[in-house]
C-alpha cells in the first residue's frame, strides 16, 4: 500500500461533495429506516405473495452533466443516468412501462433475470421494437433474488452506450441487513461530441463532423488508415471513466463510519474489461450476476476484473478509518480510464485518498469458495461456440457465422445443454446468454475447483475455453451474444431456439427491429 498522490481535482470534489454530506447522510438514514420497516412487513406477509410494484419510464434525450465540463446528449429513462434504481422484494409482480419518446425505435432487456420469452425485449426475436411515441409493458415475478440491469437490445451500441441503462435489483425476503448497501455502475464515454460508433465504418469517419478541440492527443492522420483495429479505435475514442453517470470530480462519494458493515454492488455496463482493487480492506465477494457464491473466502490485497455486463458483489467491514480510493481501471486503456471511487469514513472528508499502488494478485473464480455438487443432471446436448473475427476486426463471428445469418442451438425443453466456449481472436469477449443462467463447469480443462459459479454472463479472454452448462428450463428464442456491443453489432450473435416453441409476437416488416 501506497500513497497516492492524487490530483488537485480529488480534493476539489471532496470540497464540493462535502457540502451534501448531512443530506447524504440524513437521506441513508430514511432509506435504511424504509429498509427496515419494509423488510419487517415483508415478514409479516405470506412470502410468496408481494406486492404489485408499477414503474413507468420514458425513454427521453436529455442534456446530461457528467460534471461541470462534459456535457452531453444522452439518451436516459426518466432523465438519469443510469436510469433510477429499481428495488423490489422477491416475491412482488414488477409492471413496467416504458414510452419512447426518442425518434428512433428502442426496447428493454432485463439483463440476467430470467423472464418469460415475451418480456425478453429483443426486437425482431422476442417483440416488435417499441417506435416512437408508443409504450410497451413489460411485466416480471420478481421470483429470483440478485442483482441485475435493464438497458436497451435496440441498436445496443449505440442506445446503451448513449446511457440507456440501470440497475434492477430484487432483494430476497430474508435480506441481510448492511449499514450502507451501494450500487457503482462503472461506464466510460468519449468527452469528444456524440458519435455513433455502431455506423462509424473506418473509412467513413468524417473529421468534420468532430470537435476537434478536444482531440488533441489524436493523430488525425491516422484515424483514416486501414490498419488501425476495432480495438485501437476503441482506445483512442473512449477517454473519459463515469461512475453512476458521473466523472471526475463530480463522483459521488460513499461515506461510511467505523463499524460499519458494506455491501457494494458493482456493474460494468461499459465496453471494456475493468479492474477493481480496494484498497486497505479484506473483503469477500458474495455474488457473481447476482447469484450466491458458497461459501466466500476472505480476500486481501486482490484485485478483480469486471467484464461488459458482469456484476460482482462485495461485502467489507470498515475497519480502517481513513480517505479511500477504489481504484477501478480499463486494463487495455489504462492511460485514459482509470478512476478512483471514494470511500470516506466519516471525519476524514477532504484528505487525500490513499489507493492500491499496482494490483499484484488477481482474484480467480474458478478456485474460490466451497466446493458443491451440482444437481443440474446429466448432458443430453453438447454444442461448440467458436468466437472468431475476420475482415482485420471488423466483423465478429460464432462459428465462422455472422447475423444475422448465425448459429441457431436447437434445444428441448428438459435439456441439459453444454456449449464449450472457445475464443480464437484477441480480444476479450464477455458472452451472455439471455433467458437461463448457466454453470461454469471448467476453464481451460481444468474443472472448477472452488464454489458452483453460476452466471448470466462469462468474460473469455483470448485463448481461453470455457464448459457450461444450461438446464433448459424456460422456452423460448433467446439471444447467446457478446456484451462488447460493438461485437454484436458486428455479428458475435447466436440463438437458441426451443424445438416447437413459437413466438407470441409477428415481427412487422415496417418496423426497424435492430436486435443487436
Ligand atoms: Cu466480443
Amino acid at each position: 500500500m501506497n500513497r497516492f498522490f492524487i490530483i488537485s481535482t480529488v480534493i476539489l470534489a471532496l470540497a464540493v461533495a462535502g457540502c451534501s454530506t448531512d443530506k447524504d447522510s440524513l437521506q441513508s438514514n430514511q432509506d435504511s429506516d424504509q429498509g427496515e420497516n419494509s423488510q419487517e412487513d415483508q415478514s409479516n406477509e405470506d412470502k410468496n405473495k408481494g406486492e404489485e410494484k408499477v414503474i413507468n419510464l420514458e425513454v427521453q434525450e436529455t442534456h446530461w452533466m457528467f460534471n461541470d465540463n462534459i456535457m452531453r446528449d444522452a439518451w436516459t429513462y426518466n432523465g438519469t443516468l443510469p436510469g433510477e434504481e429499481i428495488r423490489v422484494q422477491e416475491g412482488d409482480t414488477v409492471i413496467l412501462n416504458v414510452k419512447n419518446a426518442l425518434d428512433v425505435p428502442t426496447a428493454l432487456h432485463l439483463h440476467g433475470f430470467p423472464v418469460p420469452n415475451e418480456m425478453d425485449g429483443v426486437p425482431g426475436v422476442t417483440q416488435n421494437a417499441i417506435m416512437p411515441g408508443e409504450e410497451f409493458t413489460y411485466e416480471y415475478q420478481a421470483n429470483i433474488p440478485g442483482t441485475y440491469w435493464y438497458h436497451s437490445h435496440q441498436d445496443s451500441a449505440t442506445q446503451v452506450g448513449n446511457g440507456l441503462y440501470g440497475v434492477f435489483i430484487v432483494e430476497p425476503t430474508d435480506q441481510e441487513s448492511y449499514d450502507l448497501d451501494e450500487t457503482l455502475v462503472i461506464d466510460e464515454i468519449s468527452s469528444m461530441e456524440m458519435m455513433n460508433m455502431s455506423e462509424m465504418g473506418h473509412g467513413e469517419m468524417d473529421m468534420d463532423d468532430i470537435d476537434h478541440g478536444n482531440m488533441d492527443d489524436m493523430d488525425h492522420g491516422e484515424m483514416n488508415t486501414d490498419d488501425i483495429s476495432h480495438n485501437e479505435l476503441m482506445n483512442k475514442m473512449y477517454d473519459t471513466m463515469i461512475i453512476n453517470g458521473k466523472a471526475s470530480p463530480q463522483i459521488e462519494f460513499i461515506q461510511v463510519e467505523e463499524g460499519n458493515r458494506v455491501k457494494l454492488r458493482f456493474l460494468n455496463a461499459g465496453l471494456f474489461t475493468q479492474v477493481v482493487s480496494i484498497p486497505g480492506h479484506s473483503f469477500k465477494i458474495t455474488h457473481y450476476d447476482g447469484q450466491p457464491v458458497n461459501e466466500p473466502d476472505i480476500l486481501n490485497d486482490t484485485a478483480f476484473r469486471i467484464a461488459p455486463a458482469e456484476r460482482f458483489e462485495v461485502e467489507m467491514q470498515m475497519d480502517n478509518p481513513g480517505a479511500w480510493g477504489i481504484q477501478v481501471f480499463a486494463e487495455e486503456n489504462q492511460d485514459k480510464l482509470n478512476v478512483l471511487i471514494p470511500i470516506i469514513y466519516h471525519g476524514f472528508e477532504g484528505e487525500e485518498l490513499y489507493t492500491v499502488d499496482e494490483a499484484s494478485v488477481f482474484f480467480d473464480f474458478t478456485a474460490y469458495g466451497e466446493s458443491q455438487a451440482l444437481t443440474i443432471g446429466d448432458v443430453t446436448k453438447e454444442f461448440d461456440m467458436i468466437l472468431g473475427t475476420n475482415d482485420g476486426g471488423e466483423t465478429f463471428t460464432i462459428n465462422d457465422k455472422q447475423f444475422p445469418n448465425h448459429e441457431i442451438y436447437e434445444v428441448e425443453e428438459g435439456d441439459v445443454v453444454k456449449y464449450t466456449i472457445v475464443n480464437e481472436t484477441e480480444v476479450d469477449h464477455p458472452m451472455h446468454l439471455h433467458g437461463e443462467f448457466f454453470y461454469v463447469i471448467s476453464k481451460d480443462g481444468i474443472p472448477i475447483q472452488g464454489s458452483p459459479v453460476l452466471k448470466d454472463t462469462i468474460n473469455v479472454k483470448p485463448g481461453e475455453a470455457y464448459e457450461i452448462l444450461v438446464a433448459a428450463t424456460n422456452p423460448g428464442n433467446w439471444l447467446f451474444h457478446c456484451h462488447e456491443l460493438h461485437h454484436a453489432g458486428g455479428g458475435m450473435v447466436a440463438e437458441i431456439q426451443y424445438k416447437g416453441f413459437t413466438p407470441l409476437f409477428t415481427p412487422e416488416s415496417e418496423v426497424s427491429n435492430q436486435p443487436e
